[in-house]
């Protein structure tokens, strides 16, 4: 951060000559605006900024994010030129210097990434630090911006003749990182109530509207992204022609007139509302996804809750990894067929970042618990699997198997990763709650450790969640509403809990918890029957005092998972989750080869958790004794959570594994 430092103050007076401004002090805190309803969502989720996660599982990850992970790829923006790029465009577009652009077409995509992720730990907690020297690279953002609004340094700086001139060479993504930059601007105003890079994206915004749609340009971007942050930027305005700007780019993909295609791997074979299955890119399909969600929740359209319906359905019950990864193939780093797994997987960390937000849209749409399982399923393990315990080493590939020669980096050339969950980790809490405005409730999507404060009909109410979740099922939840008032909390019940079987049948689980076994539920002390489940959610209405406490335990055993026979690879094989977490087998804490790890139905599996180890985990043995020394010793099985493996070195690494009765 030092370096950063030194550098920002550098930065400062670069862009304060280029602005003609001598100012170094942070500006004052800005107001947040009121956050804007999505008309056709039936619910709203509770802004990230109002949800605390302190300590627990993610404090320890916010913690992380803070002090590593958003220091280490602002230091790496610097040592691969991807800062520079911005200071030789404002130079370019100040005084005509040359210079040479530095890196990959589309780098300055991860800058305006890092500069969300800094704005929304900013708005977490006050830190007038990073907050300065975000305004710092704001402002040189804000040099490096054409006179007309457009900015791409890659084109700004030694190619100012050819903007958008290269729309059909592949990644050259000028749309792409222009989207970044608004969804930047956009989270960043929302969160903090700063404006200054809200300015830089509505002028981008208004060269981009001059430049395509109906009476212009017909082209749609290539990587999908834009689309989804012109509706942010609408959100954030109020300036309804964003958002038209959006249906249109989405309606022209898959229309072919006055253009050639993208291609399906660009999911541009078909009008979107006709793609039924999900195909090619599995990042830009999923910010596709997305986009026409949001599209949907402002506009209405049944066409386009429909096409996401279908897509979804595709994804998650045909396409998904067990660890809720998505995307088998390398080539072109895509989708595959239905069932067409291969461990050996693709599983883009950004993919896995967008199957994330695309079930969060879905669930505010239509408040149903199985959006909410696979938000949970990818978010413990194929998308933390993408970063290191401690914050500065990544994975872009997330494998079910490994020979151990694939690690994780410190960065890459191409760094949507690290990058992607730089700024997605600072903005977890959003995933937690939602409301129903309408019907006075508030869900509780996912369990962990921290609180919120949020806005229930005309009230403010506080919850604060106590638990050791994902490790354990007890969960105690505090509701403090600032006068006694009725209203209805909804408990997501968890997938593991309520059926055996995900949806679309992909996968099936064994050891369900019997019925004595289920959840069980206590309001300030006394049991109360969790009743029949309403699409997976529990609801609880009463009139809520200040202090009334919720006591939830969901059982957790150790489940055997199966995977439907149709995927080949996994036939004969089974895979250890428990809770939410699937587990994986490393080969340095096996006796022998990897591969004479064979489970029997018939061996007992114990749960242990072990403070001490990986950050805390809790791992599964086949040893009933509490051995102290076992994670040091080789052992016959030693599983842990597969978003912690590649934390002690490379090795080789296994999911799914052979299934053999003992009797065999
Ligand atoms: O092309 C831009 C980003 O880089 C994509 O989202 C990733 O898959 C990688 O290709
Ligand atoms: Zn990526």
């Amino acid at each position: 951060m030092n370096r950063m430092l030194k550098c920002s103050v550098a930065l400062l007076l670069f862009a304060s000559w280029l602005c003609g401004s001598s100012n170094v002090i942070a500006a004052e805190p800005a107001e947040r605006p009121v956050q804007t309803r999505r008309p056709f969502a039936k619910l709203q989720p509770v802004p990230f900024f109002e949800v605390q996660l302190n300590d627990g599982f993610w404090g320890a990850r916010l913690k992380a994010s803070r002090e590593t992970t958003i220091p280490h790829c602002i230091d790496q923006c610097e040592k691969t030129g991807r800062i520079k790029n911005f200071e030789l465009a404002a130079k370019k577009l100040a005084n005509n210097e040359d210079g040479n652009y530095i890196g990959l077409w589309f780098n300055d995509s991860d800058v305006y990434k890092i500069v969300e992720g800094m704005s929304c730990l900013a708005a977490l907690k006050k830190d007038s630090e990073l907050e300065k020297q975000t305004e710092e690279l704001v402002k040189l953002l804000a040099a490096a911006q054409d006179e007309d609004g457009y900015i791409d340094t890659y084109f700004t700086i030694d190619r100012r003749d050819e903007r958008f001139k290269h729309i059909y060479e592949p990644s050259r993504h000028e749309l792409y990182c222009m989207g970044h930059l608004i969804e930047a601007a956009a989270v960043r105003y929302q969160a903090t109530g700063h404006k200054d890079l809200l300015d830089v994206a509505i002028k981008l915004a208004d060269h981009i509207d001059k430049e395509f749609g109906p009476d212009a340009r017909p082209e749609v971007p290539e990587h999908e992204q834009l689309e989804l942050a012109l509706v942010g930027l609408y959100r954030a305005t109020g300036e309804k022609k964003y958002l038209e700007l959006a249906k249109w780019f989405i309606d022209q993909r898959g229309v072919h007139v006055r253009r050639v295609s993208f291609g399906s791997e660009n999911q541009d074979h078909l009008p979107v509302r006709k793609q039924k299955e999900i195909v090619g890119h599995a990042v830009r399909a999923m910010y596709l996804c997305m986009s026409i969600a949001d599209v949907y929740v402002e506009t209405g359209d049944k066409e386009l809750l429909e096409a996401c319906r279908n897509l979804w359905e595709s994804t998650t019950y045909r396409k998904m990894y067990v660890t809720g990864g998505i995307g088998a193939t390398g080539h072109f780093e895509a989708f595959r067929g239905d069932y067409d797994l291969p461990n050996l997987a693709y599983s883009e960390t950004c993919a896995q970042i967008g199957l994330v937000r695309f079930a969060h849209r879905m669930l505010q749409i239509d408040p149903h618990a199985e959006y909410a399982d696979v938000l949970e399923r990818t978010l413990y393990n194929g998308t933390l699997s993408g970063i290191s315990l401690a914050g500065d080493r990544f994975f872009y590939r997330n494998q079910l198997i490994s020979d151990g020669k694939y690690c994780r980096s410190a960065w890459m050339d191409c760094s949507c990763c690290p990058s992607n969950v730089a700024r997605f980790v600072p903005q977890v809490g959003r995933l937690f709650y939602s409301t129903d405005p309408a019907k006075k409730s508030l869900y509780v999507h996912l369990y962990g450790n921290g609180s919120c404060e949020t806005m229930l009909g005309d009230g403010k109410v506080k919850f604060a969640q106590k638990t050791n979740y994902p490790w354990e099922g007890h969960v105690e939840l505090t509701v403090t509403p600032d006068e006694s008032r009725e209203f209805e909390v909804c408990l997501r019940v968890p997938q593991w809990l309520r059926q055996t079987e995900t949806p679309g049948k992909l996968y099936h689980m064994t050891d369900a918890p019997s019925a004595e076994e289920q959840m069980t539920l206590k309001i300030n002390g006394k049991p109360l029957s969790p009743g029949k489940l309403e699409n997976g959610y529990c609801r609880i209405s009463r009139t809520w005092m200040k202090g009334d406490m919720i006591e939830i335990d969901f059982p957790m055993p150790i489940q055997r998972v199966y995977s439907n026979q149709k995927v080949q690879e996994n036939r004969g094989h089974v895979a250890l989750q428990r809770g939410p977490i699937v587990y994986c087998v490393e080969a340095l804490d096996i006796e022998g080869q990897l591969d004479s790890v064979v489970l029997s139905p018939e061996t007992k599996l114990f749960a242990r958790h072990r403070p001490d180890f990986l950050g805390g985990v809790t791992v599964i043995t086949d040893k009933a004794e509490d051995l102290e020394s076992e994670i040091s010793k080789k052992s016959s099985l030693l599983a842990i959570p597969y978003y912690a493996r590649d934390n002690r070195g490379s090795t080789g690494m296994k999911v799914w594994l052979p299934e053999k009765k003992v009797s065999d």
